[in-house]
């Protein structure tokens, strides 16, 4: 069962915590999982640097500033005994940000998707105003009589823009709401270079402690807060095999000073969270036992 995973995500969507925290729940043993540890190739003290940060509530570094990594994990199916080797690159979001701006990316990447035995993508549910509608958008827009008219040239900035704030920030790319990006990231997929195919998709809602309350099931998040990523994954059913989990990989918001220390009270891997499709509980390794489950 040697397995590939592509990890996919936008920036701060919280790749590198489910890694950090996957590692501490498997190399400790705290908890049953489906998946043990097995052995493991690549950067151990990456690894090992950020499950510390994650045991100890600190920020996982931005993997922009670290560096990618890759790492691979092998792992041991606890039921079955079969074995297999999970290959994990940790990449920066920003690569994605820059594949759907500048319409490239990296061969490695190209390798790495033609290979895949799945994908975990990452949607963070931190979400602010992604899914505001044009009408919502327009009614924030400060109000058009308010403009000093008159103010002529006295007005201008020094990059001979107006000073007055209805001159609003010109649109970049990098403005399109999230579930935008992740729609462009997954429908590049179905077409050249990428090899059209089925493929198994891991839809990994992340921070999904700050989800909780809503009473939505993953899926249910997902169709109401992302309805185009919804629609898109529901339309193509056939190049994606998908599969929704809502994932708290850290636990709590580390700004909340006294969900951390509730949390500090418990043993690390009872903080983790995960809603899948079947049950909830604390092993993280349920997704990709899904992925590796492909044909069966
Ligand atoms: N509340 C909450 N926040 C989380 C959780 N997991 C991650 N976060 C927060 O989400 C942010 C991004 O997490 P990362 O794991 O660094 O995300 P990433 O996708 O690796 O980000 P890049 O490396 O920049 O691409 C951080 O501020 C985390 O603290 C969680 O389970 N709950
Ligand atoms: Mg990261």
């Amino acid at each position: 069962m040697n397995a590939s995973f592509v990890i996919m995500g936008l920036p701060a969507s919280g790749k590198t915590t489910f890694l950090a925290a996957l590692w501490h729940l498997i190399e400790s043993e705290e908890t049953d999982c489906r998946l043990t540890l097995d052995g493991y190739r690549g950067d151990l003290a990456y690894l090992n640097k950020i499950s510390e940060a994650w045991r100890t509530f600190q920020k996982v570094p931005r993997t922009s500033h670290v560096g990618d990594m890759n790492v691979t994990i092998n792992l041991r199916n606890r039921e079955t005994g079969v074995r297999g080797m999970a290959y994990f690159p940790d990449l920066a979001g920003e690569v994605f940000d820059r594949q759907i701006v500048e319409r490239r990316c990296r061969p490695e990447f190209l390798r790495e998707v033609s290979e895949d035995d799945g994908i975990l993508f990452f949607v963070s549910a931190d979400v602010k105003e992604d899914n505001l509608s044009v009408v919502e958008l327009n009614a924030r827009l400060p109000d058009g009589d308010a403009i000093e008219l008159g103010s002529g040239e006295a007005d201008l900035g020094a990059e001979g823009n107006s000073s007055n704030p209805t001159h609003g920030r010109e649109w970049e790319p990098k403005l399109l709401p999230a579930q935008v990006k992740i729609v462009q990231l997954l429908s590049d997929l179905l077409r050249p270079p990428f090899e059209s195919r089925c493929r198994r998709l891991a839809v990994l809602i992340s921070a999904w402690d700050l989800a909780r309350d809503m009473e939505l099931t993953p899926r249910q998040w997902l169709a109401r807060h992302m309805p185009l990523v919804d629609q898109f994954l529901r339309a193509n059913e056939t190049s994606f095999r998908h599969e929704v989990y809502g994932v708290s990989a850290q636990g709590v918001d580390l700004e909340d000073t006294p969900a951390v220390d509730e949390a500090a009270k418990l043993m690390p891997s009872r903080r983790i969270q995960i809603a899948g499709p079947e049950s909830d509980g604390n092993d993280l390794t349920v997704p990709l036992v899904w992925l590796m489950s492909a044909g069966q």
